[in-house]
């Protein structure tokens, strides 16, 4: 199966935090990491503090939706993530933003992620990795590209 991770950071030292989920991704049990994007300095969104790291990840896997996740929060966890309060700054989030084409409303998994066609944070990189992709139940990611014009964000070398 084929699942896209969303990976943001905007706390400690962002760019090491996303380059080194990155690496943890390629190492994880049951997971191959197929293709990355850039990584890409964006304003928040719904949040306050620094700008942000984002990147979008491609990774083969063995393992179920529910056991990826589980895998994305141990991650997160290790990169010692805190969560005072909604959308606080964070030194690694990992979402679950496909997983092949699953449609899944459980309480602890939603997919595709509900919020992902709203964010030039996710679109831009996604569609590096992928410029027809489409998000089940929404269309084509790119059609959402103008709806998100007016988020800054800027990809980095
Ligand atoms: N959960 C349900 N579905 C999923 C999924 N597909 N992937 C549950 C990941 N988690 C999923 O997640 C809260 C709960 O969502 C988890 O317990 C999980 O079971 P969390 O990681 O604690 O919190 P979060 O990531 O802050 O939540 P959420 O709702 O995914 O946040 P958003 O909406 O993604 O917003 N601005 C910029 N520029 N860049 C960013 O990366 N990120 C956010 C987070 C806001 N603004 C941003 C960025
Ligand atoms: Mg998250």
């Amino acid at each position: 199966m084929i699942a896209v991770v969303g990976i943001g950071a905007n706390l400690g030292d962002a760019r090491a935090n996303v380059a080194d989920a990155l690496a943890r991704l390629e190492t994880e049990p049951g997971c191959r990491l197929v293709a990355a994007s850039s990584l890409w300095r964006t304003a928040p969104i719904d949040a306050a503090g620094d700008d942000y790291i984002n990147a979008v990840a491609l990774v083969e896997t063995t393992l179920d939706a529910h056991a990826l996740l589980a895998a994305l929060q141990a991650i997160e966890a290790a990169h010692g993530r805190e969560r005072p309060y909604r959308n606080a700054p964070r030194t690694l989030d990992l979402d679950l933003l496909l997983y092949g084409d699953a449609v899944i409303d459980s309480p602890s998994l939603t997919l595709p992620h509900p919020r992902m066609h709203e964010r030039a944070f996710v679109l831009a990189p996604l569609l590096e990795l992928d410029p027809g992709i489409a998000i089940p139940g929404r269309g084509r990611a790119a059609d959402y590209l103008d709806t998100v014009a007016d988020q800054a964000i800027a990809r980095l070398d």
